[in-house]
């Protein structure tokens, strides 16, 4: 009997990158900071965090993320969402986790600029298309209504 062939053959496989990202909160704000020049998706505003290295489970990955970026010592909190997106030959899955205590004051160590901003203003920012096209599920994540009630 003849083999049938599989229906769709995938040219090229892509690369999964797997990427931690916190979800800093203080008085109903978040902390995003603008991705710098010379990066990849330079000048997007972004939840900080960043890819996990070998050998690192995803919340030692964001500790060290948070303590190089931000310098700050936090406490990782809940998974709260995860997300799969692929750009060109890279798919990067992003764990969002929630980061409720931290010593120090997060200075912008590696970002062009960082904001406590309401998470209502992430509709007008330019931000990652990973984090676009989920953003309803990261207002639910933060526990904020998709739309304002006026
Ligand atoms: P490196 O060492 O230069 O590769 O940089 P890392 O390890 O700090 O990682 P980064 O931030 O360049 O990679 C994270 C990837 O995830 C990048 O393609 C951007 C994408 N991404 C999408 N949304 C977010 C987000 O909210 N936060 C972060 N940190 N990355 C995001």
């Amino acid at each position: 009997m003849e083999k049938t062939q599989p229906r769709r053959t995938r040219l090229k496989k892509i690369q999964w990158i797997p990427v931690v990202a916190g979800f800093l909160k203080k008085d109903n704000r978040i902390l995003v900071g603008q991705r710098p020049e010379n990066n990849s998706l330079a000048g997007l505003w972004e939840f900080p965090g960043g890819k996990i290295e070998l050998g690192e489970s995803p919340e030692e990955a964001l500790a060290r993320e948070l303590s190089e970026e931000l310098g700050i010592e936090a406490e990782i909190g809940e998974l709260k969402l995860s997300v799969t997106h692929s750009y060109n030959d890279v798919g990067i899955v992003i764990l969002f986790y929630e980061v409720l205590f931290w010593k120090g004051e997060p200075k912008a160590k590696h970002h062009l600029m960082l904001e406590w901003i309401y998470p209502e203003e992430l509709k007008e920012r330019s931000i990652p298309e990973a984090n676009k096209k989920v953003l309803q599920k990261i207002f639910k994540a933060l526990g904020v209504p998709w739309r304002k009630s006026s």
